[in-house]
């Protein structure tokens, strides 16, 4: 999973991404507009507390790429560099980090407007490359083969749909499009049909309000595929070089309930729609992302092609049963340990075993 993350210049972007990567980050080129690169591995508990039962010799997290630009989004007397924008379009989900500390209290804070701005931005770059392919395939359908003809009129149809819905301010991912029509613009380079997780990087001194400022935030942004948080950068950034002891115990002394950066995480799977299974044996205990609504099969072709393909069934439990039971014994004993077919739709914390043969 790649997160991109965006906002205006200065709003704690490489701030929040040194607290997420804990200053392990594969530096980039600084000077360019190459991406710093951070590899994290997704903390679950789930999967802490599933190990620590199971005992297996290795513990694998999913992993989630975050990429720091250098600069921000808007650059006042110049259109955002194409570079830039083809990298984003590269990632799974955009992580929009906005200013809400008063770093400088000459500054204006308003966090509301500079999300208008940063979408404003992305509408802008998608109408330019709808633009460029209207052009391209009107040019087509005039001199094209008559097969060929009626492909490029329903294409253009859809991409000229899609430049309306742009028009009246409605980003793309609010868009209902067909299988076929997300396969066709899949390879278009597109930003406001990514899902996009908002999160205000709030002073220290509001950590207190958090759930208020958060219930602000969905109340004035919420819509289809965007999640909104709150998290205080600078601090996430200081409590990422401590021991995890000593993070937690600071935390408690600050009264700061949720990890900033764990939330940061959940909430870009959230709006990525996507739910976490398990495969927790000897010797590896693991977590998988899956895409909501997947069936058993779609996990057993994450794990290995020749699992999917040798598919015979799978046996699954929910993880706080397996954990309340102590043991799979003890699990299929109390018939929570399920034997299900091909078609069974995983559910999030479900824990697997695929039975397969090759
Ligand atoms: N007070 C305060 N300052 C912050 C916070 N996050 C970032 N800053 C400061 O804002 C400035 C810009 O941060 P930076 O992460 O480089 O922003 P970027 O341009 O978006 O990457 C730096 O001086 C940071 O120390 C925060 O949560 N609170
Ligand atoms: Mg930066």
């Amino acid at each position: 999973m790649d997160l991109g993350l965006i906002g205006q210049q200065r709003s704690g972007k490489t701030t929040v991404f040194n607290a997420v990567t804990r200053g392990h980050a594969r530096a980039g080129s600084f000077g360019g507009l190459e991406p710093s690169i951070g590899v994290v591995k997704q903390p679950d508990e789930r999967l802490d507390r599933l190990c620590a039962l199971v005992k297996p010799k290795k513990m694998t997290q999913t992993e989630v790429r975050y990429l720091d630009f250098p600069g921000g989004l808007t650059v006042r007397d110049q259109a955002p560099d194409a570079a830039h924008l083809a990298a984003l379009a590269q990632c799974d989900a955009l992580v929009h980090i906005a200013r809400g500390f008063r770093e400088d209290p000459a500054a204006s804070v308003d966090w509301h407007r500079d999300v208008g701005d940063i979408n404003l931005e992305l509408a802008f770059a998608d109408a330019g490359m709808l633009g460029r392919r209207a052009k391209r395939l009107d040019t087509g359908v005039r001199s094209g083969r008559p097969g060929e003809r009626e492909a490029g009129e329903r294409e253009l149809a859809l991409v000229q749909r899609l430049r309306e819905a742009l028009d009246n301010e409605e980003p793309l991912r609010a868009q209902t499009l067909s299988g076929d029509e997300q396969r066709t613009i899949s390879g278009y380079q597109l930003l406001t049909n990514k899902p996009l997780v908002i999160m205000l990087n709030i002073e220290e001194s509001d950590i207190g309000k958090i759930d208020e400022i958060e219930a602000e935030m969905r109340e004035r942004c919420a819509g289809p595929g965007i999640e909104v948080g709150a998290l205080c950068g600078k601090l996430e950034q200081e409590l990422a070089e401590l021991s995890d002891e000593e993070a937690a115990e600071f935390r408690a002394d600050l009264g700061l309930e949720t990890d900033g950066v764990a939330r940061m995480l959940q909430l870009s799977q959230q709006a990525l729609g996507l739910i976490t299974f398990y495969t927790v044996t000897d010797p590896e205990g693991r977590a998988w992302a899956l895409a909501q609504g997947a069936t058993a099969l779609d996990a057993a072709g994450k794990i290995h092609s020749d699992i999917a393909r040798g598919f015979i069934r799978c046996e699954t439990v929910g993880w706080q049963e397996l954990l309340d039971c102590g043991s799979y014994a003890e699990a299929r004993k109390r018939g929570l340990l399920r034997t299900e077919g091909k078609q069974y739709t995983v559910q999030d914390g479900d824990v697997l075993h695929v039975l397969f043969n090759v």
